[in-house]
């Protein structure tokens, strides 16, 4: 438990990790505020949403509150197929660098072009590249409520810079779900999704071998760097979409109580 303070308020129990949107009471006309999670605390007229503690709990504007989620897992274990539920669920910006290099490949730039040669044969594109589309992104959506970060970060450089940039903006990761799959049913999705995807890197087999792979050495550390703050959450990544994605909101919702 924490004690936040906003700007004219009298300080207020709240936890880290919670508290999204000011809810002053209408009624009693701007007299008692409460954050989502915490207990009513007093405010004057000149309540502004500017709070002095968990910085997580204020997005880019210096609103209230962001709830910024890493989706972690090998390839083809769903990242790209939850983080379409939660964007309904919980209105986050959706953050999949595999989907932002997929768009500089299909508008022909330099810089799709350089990842389509090392994507089609199942390696990772350069940190410096991803991080780069990653820091325009957050500065083209100042007033999100949060972001998904799907498929980033993929490697322990990336993970250090995006605290960074997102320290920079008082707003820091909540959690990181990890969706866990064993490799033979990684393999058996990533070839059904080739037969009509049209993406390279599903088509062949020992591509998909190779992109396991390069999750095993570079991506599978990243879990160890978020359980070393406390934010790693485990689960089961086989079982219908439904059934995930139900496990995955017990444990975001345990971050907006
Ligand atoms: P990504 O686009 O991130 O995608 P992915 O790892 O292939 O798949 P994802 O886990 O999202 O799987 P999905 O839900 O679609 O990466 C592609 C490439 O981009 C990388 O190899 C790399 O070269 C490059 N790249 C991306 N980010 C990078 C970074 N940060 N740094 C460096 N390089 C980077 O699911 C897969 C299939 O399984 C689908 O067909 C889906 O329908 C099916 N499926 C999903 N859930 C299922 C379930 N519960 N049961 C059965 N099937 C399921």
């Amino acid at each position: 438990m924490q004690i936040g303070k906003v700007r004219g308020s009298t300080p207020f129990k709240c936890t880290i990790g919670q508290a999204q949107i000011a809810q002053l009471d209408r009624a009693s006309r701007l007299q008692i505020g409460k954050v989502r999670g915490s207990t009513p605390f007093k405010c004057t007229k000149n309540f502004r949403p500017f709070c002095t503690v968990p910085k997580g709990l204020l997005n880019f504007n210096q609103q209230l509150y962001m709830l910024n989620l890493v989706l972690f897992g090998p390839p083809g274990a769903g990242k790209g197929t939850q983080s379409k539920n939660l964007i309904d669920k919980y209105g986050l910006i959706h953050l999949s660098t595999g989907d932002l290099l997929r768009g500089e490949i299909a508008e022909g730039t330099e810089l799709g072009l350089e990842a389509k040669k090392l994507m089609d044969d199942g390696k990772l594109v350069p940190d410096a590249v991803v991080i780069g589309m990653i820091s325009h992104k957050l500065d083209a959506n100042k007033t999100a409520k949060g972001f998904i970060f799907d498929g980033f970060p993929r490697t322990v450089v990336q993970a250090e810079e995006l605290d960074e940039l997102l320290n920079s903006k008082g707003a820091p990761i909540c959690c990181m779900i990890a969706l866990e799959v064993n490799d033979n049913e990684l393999e058996h999705r990533l070839l059904l999704r080739g037969k009509d995807s049209g993406r390279a890197d599903d088509a062949n087999p020992e591509v998909i071998r190779k992109r396991i792979k390069e999750y095993n050495d570079k991506t599978a550390p990243v879990a160890d760097f978020y359980k070393g703050q406390n934010k790693f959450n485990s689960i089961n990544g086989i079982g219908s979409v439904g059934e995930i994605f139900a496990s995955i909101c017990t444990i975001v919702d345990k971050y907006l109580k």
